[in-house]
């Protein structure tokens, strides 16, 4: 494992290298000294300040920091006010405490200086959770980052580096990690055995320490794979008797364990289905037995056939999640939560939001992201998410309350990892601005994208104001690049299959993923209304009469929702077939643009950062021009309609 890593947006430089005063550091007693907070508040501020003297409790000193718990608060809320003299930072409670200080240093150091600052933050969504998909034998799937730095060979690690990273997520208001993958293979099979609780005690005391819970994915059919048993049957006794005190040795050894994250019944995994249960007979055998630790079972919504036949027009994947799911709604035990993924497909880079958020109403949630770029270039390309999650979480559902936006539905977001153990944690040292602009709007939603980034680059790269500006026109501007030089109109599902990397129009065709494009010579897209699959109907109203007819529903949906002719003509007034030339070509002008910024950073960013950037906007280029020529190029050959601009289509 790579065991030299960058520290990311927490690295601390001086802010005031010739004050020499004296600075107190003052708390009660029912802080605690050795605690994150005040840990964390020395180590900046021996950073910030290197010539100051620090000190605990003095009378008198030039600047004073005093921290406390005060009961006023909830627990994971913090209020700050601060001057140029220093700063009072109270928490609900030590967690609260150090989102404080967080909150608190992010605002000095984007300043520049100590400056004045009031303010009461609680964060807007209870769980704010990160994903791996890592696998025991530090293989990560959709990995785009290096391999894993929780596993080697089977092995669970706790080291240097896993600090880091429980400090750099606590940083940005992540509170949950799930450290292994929910295809759960190989040895990670049996994480829940004797064999892994010393190492997980230590590595959830490390979490716990900045405020995060360890989850662990686990197998549905661990009773057998784990236990011996014939069966994994969720009403059978004898297999809740198995998770009863299989969850009670667990917790004996990992007390502060968050609970389990299942994938079941889904893309080949074993679930409830195999003895004809359903899903939440599944999810609430499990919540059962972790009910008297607090435990949480996050049970995913990602189910549908895998094995359909391409000629079979009347299924739709689409549905599958919301016709599985609706009808259990208010048959989940309280401590299960529901995890539904952004869209009713699969983190493409544009599809409608799952109509799953509009329709449980008594069940929790959480939305799921991917920040991991499986389908958005695998951060060889940048492609900034932070917008699109925001207006995911303030999408409207219509579900009949008065605050009925996605943000409003859910108890918890999750995110799919970008990270692994490459030195920027993160492939791409933009692709970073994801990890942390996730836990920042879970945190405070009503920040906006370009808030949020531009705190991200301050606190990366310093003050630079062309960095400023050139990062954040790049990173603001990236995901409608992305998504107009590989799939238009909600077309999604363009690329190559099994990896997900380049265009291949016709790879999901003709396959058993439910995933097609129906193009042909007259027009493209699937008709989701009532005269088509009914998938648009599961939407409450306005939104199911919106999406029902090209007329009303957003462009940049259409080919979801619509079968469409191509010379069908937009909102934005071009035809269907020349914006599917337009937005290609202005998508690769776009990546060349970016690829002439980034090289106009030479010599202001650090070198090795600039030059791995450079490496991945040269790619970003090349696969742009190659998306670019083979989708224009498609449909060109199949509706013979030439680019009234008169550009080469191939
Ligand atoms: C972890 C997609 C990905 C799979 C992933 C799955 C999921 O199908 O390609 O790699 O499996 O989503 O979210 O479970």
């Amino acid at each position: 494992m790579n065991t030299i890593f960058s520290k990311l947006w927490l690295d601390y430089r001086p802010l005031d290298p010739s004050f020499t005063g004296r600075v107190a550091i003052r708390c009660p007693s029912r802080v605690d000294r050795l605690g994150a907070a005040v840990s964390e508040l020395i180590t900046a501020l021996s950073a910030m300040l290197p010539a100051a003297e620090l000190t605990f409790g003095a009378d008198s000193a030039a600047m004073i920091f005093e921290l406390d718990i005060a009961d006023f608060l909830s627990e994971e809320e913090y209020t700050v006010s601060s001057d140029e003299r220093g700063a009072a930072i109270l928490g609900g409670t030590e967690k609260g405490l150090l989102y404080g200080v967080f909150a608190y240093l992010r605002e000095i150091r984007s300043a520049g200086s100590f400056v004045r600052m009031s303010r009461r933050v609680r964060p807007a969504v209870g769980l704010r959770m990160l994903d791996h998909w890592d696998n025991a034998d530090g293989s990560i799937e959709r990995g785009y980052s290096g391999r894993s730095f929780f596993f080697e060979y089977g092995r669970l690690i706790v080291n240097e580096r896993t600090e880091h990273y429980a400090r750099l997520l606590s940083s940005c208001g992540i509170n949950a990690a799930v450290i292994n993958n929910v295809n759960v293979r190989g040895d990670a099979v049996r994480l829940i055995s004797e064999e892994y609780y010393s190492e997980l005690a230590r590595l959830s005391a490390v979490f716990a320490r900045w405020g995060i819970s360890l989850y662990i994915s686990i197998d549905f059919s661990a009773p057998i794979s784990v236990g011996g048993m014939k069966t994994a049957d969720p009403l059978d006794t004898s297999v809740s008797y198995w998770w009863q005190d299989k969850v009670r040795e667990l917790y004996r050894a990992v007390p502060s364990l968050g609970g389990f994250l299942v994938k079941a019944d889904s893309e080949g995994q074993p679930g409830p289905y195999a003895y004809g249960r359903d899903h939440a007979d599944g999810a609430n055998m499990l919540a059962r037995a972790l009910k008297p630790y607090n435990g949480k079972v996050i049970w995913r919504a990602f189910v549908y056939n895998c094995s359909q036949d391409w000629r079979d027009s009347r299924t739709d994947r689409a549905c599958a999640g919301y016709r599985t799911f609706a009808p259990l709604d208010g048959h989940f035990d309280g401590n299960v939560i529901l995890q539904v993924k952004n869209g009713p497909m699969d983190f493409q880079v544009r599809e409608p939001v799952h109509p799953l958020f509009g329709a449980m109403k008594h069940t929790s949630l959480a939305a799921e992201f991917q920040l991991a770029q499986e389908y958005t270039g695998q951060q060889l390309h940048v492609c900034c998410l932070i917008p699109m999650i925001r207006d995911i979480l303030g999408f409207r559902t219509y579900n009949g309350s008065s605050a009925d936006t996605v943000l409003d539905v859910i108890s918890a977001a999750a995110a799919v990892a970008n990270t692994g153990d490459d030195t920027c944690w993160t492939g791409s040292e933009l692709a970073a601005a994801n990890l942390y602009g996730f836990g920042r709007l879970c945190f405070e939603p009503q920040l906006s994208a370009e808030d949020i980034l531009d705190e991200w680059i301050s606190l990366t790269f310093g003050s630079d104001e062309q960095v400023r500006e050139t990062l954040l026109y790049i990173l603001l501007g990236s995901h409608k690049t992305y998504e107009d030089y590989t799939a238009p109109l909600g077309l999604g599902w363009l690329c190559k299959p099994g990896h997900h990397y380049g265009p291949d129009p016709w790879g999901y065709e003709f396959d058993r993923w439910g995933t097609y494009n129906h193009a042909d010579r007259d027009a493209v897209g699937i008709d989701r209304s009532s005269n088509g699959t009914g998938y648009a109907e599961l939407y409450n109203y306005p939104l199911c009469r919106d999406y029902s007819s090209p007329e009303t529903c957003p462009d940049e949906l259409l080919l979801f929702f619509c079968r469409t002719r191509y010379d069908h003509v937009l909102h934005s007034g071009k035809t269907v077939i020349q914006h599917i030339y337009d937005s290609h070509f202005d998508g690769c002008e776009q990546a060349e643009e970016y690829a002439r910024l980034w090289d106009s950073l030479e010599g202001r960013i650090d070198n090795r950062i600039f030059e791995n950037g450079r490496r991945r906007f040269a790619e970003q280029l090349r696969s742009a021009r190659e998306w670019r020529d083979v989708i224009n190029a498609f449909f060109h050959r199949l509706s013979g309609i030439e680019d009234e601009k008169g550009r080469r289509l191939y």
